[in-house]
């Protein structure tokens, strides 16, 4: 079952564009930004544009296309900050209360620009 979606998350309030950001691509589907308390030298939020609070929310009730777009764009969006081609990175999600999401609205993160270390610690 997915989480409810809140229309009035802080994502939800940057895609209507009543919160600024530092937009690094945006696409049909989906909008890439500069994470506001970035955890490595790189650290961007990829979203979709579509109303989905989680990963599991997103692949299975968004469109082919909106995949499709959101993927591509988080390539693209790896080699627009130089990570890929590039000496690597780390693309996360959190979902839920032990995800320890705190922003409702599914987002990858990706980090980089540093050796990121273990994962799990
Ligand atoms: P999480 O996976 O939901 O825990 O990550 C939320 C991220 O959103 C976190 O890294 C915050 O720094 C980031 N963020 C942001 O970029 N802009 C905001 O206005 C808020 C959170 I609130």
């Amino acid at each position: 079952m997915p989480y409810a979606y809140d229309p009035q998350n802080v994502f939800a309030r940057i895609l209507r564009g009543e919160i600024p950001n530092k937009t690094v691509l945006e696409t049909e589907h989906t909008l890439a930004f500069h994470d506001i308390a970035p955890h490595a030298p790189v650290h961007v939020l990829v979203i979709p544009k579509g109303p989905y609070a989680t990963f599991d929310h997103f692949a299975a009730k968004a469109s082919a296309e909106e995949i499709l777009d959101f993927h591509r764009a988080c390539a693209k969006v790896c080699e627009i900050v130089g990570v890929a081609p590039g000496q690597g990175y780390r693309a996360i999600t959190n979902a839920g209360a032990h995800g320890m999401q705190e922003v409702p609205h599914y987002h990858l993160h990706i980090l980089g620009g540093k050796v990121m270390g273990p994962l799990i610690q």
